[in-house]
């Protein structure tokens, strides 16, 4: 059976190191100016910089039925994750494109999955769905089990600036206020209605460590995979790291650099992470 596995750019990743093959259809960052396609060709660090410059209104855009369509074309199987339909189209576009697809195409399957998250914890659900079809399981299987798993995942972010989360009606202005002071971090996490739902605010970054700690081991974190996502801040994610392993020598810990979606959401020094817990229901 030929699978193929399907993201937006929300997920941060371009590439997976399994055989099974993947695919990115792209969100954009617009403003009067410009159009920022993520589509892993974006130098994102001076999008950021061209951002910190530009005075006007920047939004958002997610991935079109036909970018959509455009990844499932030539495959039978197909899996799609998308960022949280609490914040976006993305979701929408994507299962109006997956009808269309299996409308044409008498043979496919799509199945369509709202992550309810963004970032690290799509990167997290895509890796299983990799292993999961590389073990050799059927389309059934792999949605009995994907689900399953996704029910104990969980995301959590760390933020110094909630400047576009706010200016784009994702969260409200004074909640956003919190993060703007100088040192302090809001922290939150993705609610199960995948909305940012806020937890702690953290002045300086070892108290931010800490409470990041905190909070995953409250939601049952206790040593298996972490991703954790940045937007340039290599320094603190590999403190984050370390910390970690201390607590869980056995803990399986990559970091990943936030492509554009998620750089313009989660802002310079904004951490995303993404780690297995409890059941969420
Ligand atoms: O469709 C679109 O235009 C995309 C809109 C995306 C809006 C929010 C993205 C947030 C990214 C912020 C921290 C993580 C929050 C996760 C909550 C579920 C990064």
């Amino acid at each position: 059976m030929n699978f193929k596995i399907v993201v937006d750019s929300s997920a941060d990743i371009r590439s997976i190191p399994y055989s099974v093959p993947f695919g990115v259809a792209p969100l954009k960052i617009i403003t009067s100016q410009m159009e920022y396609c993520d589509d892993g060709k974006l130098d994102v660090h001076s999008m950021l910089d061209d951002l910190q410059k530009y005075k006007g209104r920047s939004s958002s855009a997610c991935p079109n039925i036909e970018d959509w369509k455009k990844e499932f074309i030539g495959f039978e199987n197909i899996f799609c994750v998308t960022i949280t339909s609490g914040l976006s189209g993305s979701y929408n576009s994507a299962c109006v494109a997956a009808n269309e697809y299996m409308r044409d195409n008498a043979n496919a399957n799509v199945f369509v999955i709202d992550s309810l998250s963004t970032g690290p914890e799509i990167a997290m659900i895509v890796e299983k769905l990799a292993q999961l079809i590389e073990e050799g399981n059927g389309f059934e299987e792999v949605k009995k089990q994907i689900l399953r798993y996704k029910n104990t995942t969980h995301l959590i972010f760390a933020l110094e600036s909630m400047h576009n989360l706010a200016n784009n009606g994702r969260i409200n202005h004074v909640v956003a206020k919190f993060a703007g002071a100088l040192g302090i971090r809001v922290i939150g996490k993705a609610s199960l209605q995948g909305t940012l739902e806020m937890t702690d605010r953290s002045r300086g970054s070892k108290k931010m460590i800490s409470d990041i700690i905190k909070n995953m081991s409250t939601n049952g974190y206790i040593g298996g995979r972490v991703r954790i996502h940045h937007c340039e801040n290599p320094s603190v994610a590999s403190e984050l790291k370390e910390r970690i392993l201390k607590a869980c020598p056995k803990a399986n810990i990559d970091i990943t650099q936030t492509a554009a979606l998620c750089s313009f959401y989660a802002e310079r020094g904004g951490l995303i992470i993404g780690y297995t817990g409890k059941a969420k229901a």
